[in-house]
């Protein structure tokens, strides 16, 4: 008889059609021990030299404004520039480019350089809640442009080069590749079942309850069944909606809530500040109604058993497919177990 619990297997990602090798035998020893605790390099709630706070002068000369919530601007060194003529290139079948416009942009969440998504108070992440949403609406409305990405690096070890709480928002012409593959997944989804793929998934999550980190009225935090990194969450909203700005005046607040709650949970896991990428997928921003989206987060955390071990995605992962050692519904159980509040 085969025990997923316990024997090694793969596990089916739904909405990319990707596989995982999960590993359950691995880590049947229990976590004692490793929690290593790291002391906490307290930021000043102002730091003269944090391109981010508000004052401060930006590479290029810019200075940012006085600003007391949250702050805006088109990034510096912008991946996507909005100029960029049509144009493509064919060589044969083998070699393919095509000119790419969009607008790359910063969002700073705070002018506090200290604080984080945990350690900001509801009405502020409100506030930046708000601002996705702005954002989403006006860079979706430009003709050019048919995607809007809003995601977060959290932590060096993710890439992010400050600890001032910001965002990043890179909108473009082509729907990327994630995106992409969901889209495809959760349309064929729909088409051949007459269901939402999340709305149903959400339904099977919270029967079985064991992946559920925790949840209010608008929004569950899970642990997917399908993971890939050791403590990878999906943001769902209860509710069926294809994009942020479809979200109730109360849905805000709870997305709000969710976030806090979740990554203020993230961050007792291993005593540290825990670094994450995260972000949205939702319906692109090419004019059509797209029934097939369900509004979601993604957190992908690279930490594994302490502060100091972190998950690579090398060897058999790079060249095969990738692989975990802690279920999905360990991982869901510690996280769990943890307080909420910071602090
Ligand atoms: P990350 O921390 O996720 O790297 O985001 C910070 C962004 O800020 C990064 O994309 C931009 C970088 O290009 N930036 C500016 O636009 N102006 C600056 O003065 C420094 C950094
Ligand atoms: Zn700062």
């Amino acid at each position: 008889m085969f025990d997923w619990k316990q024997q090694p297997h793969r596990r089916y990602n739904p909405l990319t059609g990707d596989w995982v090798l999960v590993s359950p035998h691995r880590t049947q020893r229990p976590w004692q021990g490793q929690v290593e605790a790291t002391p906490k390099a307290q930021q000043p709630a102002y730091d003269p030299e944090c391109y981010l706070c508000p004052g401060n002068a930006r590479a290029g000369g810019v200075r940012n404004p006085a600003y007391t919530t949250t702050f805006v601007f088109d990034n510096d060194f912008a991946a996507l520039l909005p100029c960029t003529e049509p144009g493509r290139f064919e060589e044969g079948r083998l070699l393919i480019a095509e000119a790419e416009p969009g607008i790359c942009r910063v969002v700073c969440f705070s002018p506090r350089h200290d604080l984080t998504v945990a350690q900001m108070d509801l009405p502020a992440l409100r506030r930046v809640v708000d601002t996705w949403i702005e954002q989403y609406e006006e860079l979706g409305a430009r003709p050019s442009i048919n995607h809007v990405q809003i995601f977060e690096n959290r932590g060096a070890m993710m890439g992010a080069s400050n600890p001032h709480p910001h965002c990043q928002i890179w909108a473009n012409r082509i729907i990327p590749n994630e995106p992409l593959k969901e889209q495809q997944a959760q349309a064929a989804h729909l088409r051949d079942t007459g269901q939402c793929l999340l709305c149903e998934y959400a339904a099977i999550e919270l029967r079985a309850a064991e992946r559920i980190v925790c949840r209010n009225e608008s929004f569950i935090a899970l642990v997917p069944f399908w993971a890939v990194w050791p403590f990878e969450t999906l943001v769902l909203s209860t509710r069926h909606l294809a994009s942020i700005e479809q979200l109730s005046d109360r849905e805000r607040d709870d997305l709000a809530g969710i976030l806090k709650r979740l990554t203020s949970r993230y961050d007792r896991l291993f005593q540290v500040s825990f670094p994450y990428t995260m972000g949205f997928h939702q319906r692109p921003t090419d004019g059509l109604p797209h029934e097939e989206w369900h509004f979601h987060a993604h957190f992908y955390p690279p930490l594994l058993r302490s502060a100091t071990v972190r998950k690579f995605m090398v060897g058999y992962e790079m060249l095969a497919m990738p692989q975990r050692d802690i279920t999905p519904e360990s991982a869901a159980e510690r996280l769990r177990a943890l307080a909420e509040e910071n602090e």
